[in-house]
């Protein structure tokens, strides 16, 4: 067997979140990640049948029963996975019930898998029907990302629209567009099924006056789609207050488009 703290899911995951930590993304225990992962993989570090502790997730995800998450932990810090991953991951399977979460690694001082776990399983499940590569979801603060939110109205086409607007990669990073939430409470059922919902079409949705959840085949995928939406929005606050006279006009999107052969979201346009 090898050792865990080895393992490329581990290291991967947790180089990722000191990077995420400081940008400025995950303040405190700000933020959540979860991946699936192989099961024939974990089995090289861990013996599956070797059940840690079970835990109940509250809400029922027969979809998942078997599949094998690594996830961040309820109240834990990014900025500690790295130095003590033991304590701030989790490894969990969907039991048979589809309720139960068995523990088959870390969260080694009694600690939960986030709080934001229906979010994450319900998308997983959604984003696994759009693409079967999907892997990854990510939540995290971003500040002018969630600044945005603040101040733009709360709908698909606008938020999108400005952010495709303020630099040129952007319909070519998430020609799908953002979704959006209203402001709603953190930690529920009721968001993780309606973050779920919205997964059906986008990769990336905001949580209005909250942050951002992202996903994709890997760590990487869903980080740089954040990623993007972030300095988009640092555009738009750099410009705010400025008179703008250059802009990125529905003509040069549909000039991106056909350029990079894009399958984006023609009604976000008025032509
Ligand atoms: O884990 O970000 O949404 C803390 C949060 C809750
Ligand atoms: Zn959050």
């Amino acid at each position: 067997m090898k050792d865990i703290l080895t393992a490329p899911f581990v290291t991967e995951m947790t180089r990722m979140m000191s990077n995420m930590y400081r940008l400025g993304y995950d303040e405190r225990n700000g933020g959540n990640i979860s991946v699936l992962l192989d099961a024939d993989d974990v089995a090289k570090y861990l013996n599956l049948d070797d059940v840690q502790d079970t835990i109940h997730t509250g809400f029922e995800a027969p979809e998942l029963v078997g599949r094998i998450f690594i996830v961040t932990g309820s109240g834990k810090y990014f900025k500690n996975a790295e130095t003590d991953p033991e304590n701030n991951l989790g490894i969990i399977r969907i039991a048979g019930d589809g309720t139960t979460a068995e523990l088959l690694w870390g969260l080694a001082d009694g600690g939960r898998p986030t709080s934001e776990l229906p979010a994450h399983l319900m998308s997983h499940i959604v984003r696994m029907k759009a693409d079967p590569q999907n892997r990854v979801i990510m939540h995290c603060h971003p500040d002018r990302t969630l600044a945005l939110t603040h101040v733009l109205p709360l709908d698909e086409k606008t938020i999108t629209r400005t952010l495709w607007g303020m630099m040129t990669e952007s319909i070519v990073v998430f020609p799908d567009g953002v979704g959006v939430l209203p402001w709603m409470v953190c930690g529920t059922n009721e968001i993780g099924r309606a973050t779920a919902e919205k997964m059906k079409q986008y990769r990336i949705v905001l949580w209005a006056i909250h942050g951002i959840y992202g996903s994709g085949r890997d760590l990487d995928e869903a980080f740089g789609l954040i990623e993007t939406v972030e300095k988009a929005a640092i555009q738009y606050f750099l410009t705010a207050g400025l008179p703008r006279v250059n802009f990125i006009t529905d003509e040069n999107l549909v000039d991106l488009a056909k350029a990079f052969k894009l399958d984006y979201r023609k009604d976000f346009l008025d032509l």
